[in-house]
């Protein structure tokens, strides 16, 4: 393996790692096959680029590709410590921020192919970014179940990018002082949606859980996020802000091009707006800032223990 150069970012405190240079060859193929090949046959440039020493679990990675439509700017495969993306919003932010950092994208508007469908970036200012996601939707509303130590639990399960389960029933107040209790209660939340047999059409996994409650700071809603490594989502996660626009849309609780403003359990923010999509899906625009944090080149050497990451 090549050193691989990475420029580090990160979007309303959540980081991302995008590899410029010394990634796996994934061929010209749609990106949805590229990230096949990228988890059958290259899985250590993910642990390498993630795992410790040379990353941490909160970190999401996104390798940037040539893009097959030629009005796309670049390709996005998004992963993370404990496997692969559909869409990653904040960064897709983050990407796009890095792309204007580096002399690759000016303000304006900008395409990008992901594996889960093209999203467009709007960049407005070298740190602002609208991201216009894939189609989202509710797909159950209304789910109960049995979470040890919690009881029942209800909440939505929908499509933002990610699948998600989204519920109200947090077991405490989202602040940062209680990020392990949230961690915890997620992570059996999760555990019961596996156990329970709660998916996505077709059997997809939920993997990545939901707490709403009140904002202390006058957002429309703050949110605790847990990914499906089992780190907490720093930013107000945007596939995961499209979910709960697709559960607003569906409950008739927001109209279209309403702005809603979602806090992270950090409190940083992202303002989301959506348009009405095909058979009842909302197309969400969600906007957000990202900072530059680093540009490196990682190493690997013969001699070293963790060649792909430690676990890797
Ligand atoms: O912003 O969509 C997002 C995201 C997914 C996982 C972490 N962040």
């Amino acid at each position: 393996m090549s050193p691989m150069r990475v420029v580090d970012s990160h979007t309303e405190g959540e980081p991302t790692r995008l590899v410029v240079a010394g990634g796996p060859d994934l061929g010209s193929g749609p990106l949805a096959e590229r990230r096949r090949i990228f988890a059958d046959r290259h899985d250590g440039f993910r642990t390498f680029a993630l795992n410790e020493p040379r990353g941490f679990d909160a970190m999401v990675g996104a390798l940037l590709c040539a893009p097959t439509a030629p009005d796309c700017a670049a390709g996005l495969i998004f992963f993370n410590n404990a496997g692969y993306l559909g869409m990653c919003g904040h960064g897709t932010i983050g990407a796009a921020v890095t792309l204007a950092h580096m002399g690759r994208l000016a303000p304006g508007i900008h395409r990008f192919e992901t594996p889960v469908g093209t999203v467009a970036v709007e960049l407005h200012d070298r740190n602002t970014a609208t991201v216009a996601n894939v189609s989202s939707f509710l797909h159950r509303g209304s789910v109960r179940v049995a979470v040890d130590g919690l009881g029942t639990v209800t909440g939505d399960v929908a499509w933002g990018g990610n699948w998600f389960f989204l519920t109200e029933d947090a077991p405490c107040a989202i602040e940062p002082g209680n990020i392990p209790a949230l961690t915890e209660a997620a992570k059996r939340v999760k555990d019961a949606l596996t156990r329970g047999g709660t998916t996505g059409p077709d059997g997809a996994e939920i993997d990545h859980i939901e707490f709403f409650g009140p904002s202390p700071s006058g957002a429309d809603s703050r949110s605790f996020v847990l990914c499906p490594g089992g780190a907490y989502d720093r930013s107000p996660c945007g596939t995961g802000t499209s979910a709960k626009l697709a559960c607003l849309a569906a409950h008739g609780a927001l109209p279209p091009g309403a702005p809603w403003v979602q806090e992270s359990v950090i409190g940083t923010r992202f303002t989301a707006r959506y348009d009405c999509g095909a058979g009842g899906a909302v197309l969400p625009r969600i906007t957000g800032r990202a900072w530059v944090t680093a540009e490196a080149t990682l190493l690997r050497d013969r001699s070293d223990p963790f060649p792909h990451g430690i676990g890797g």
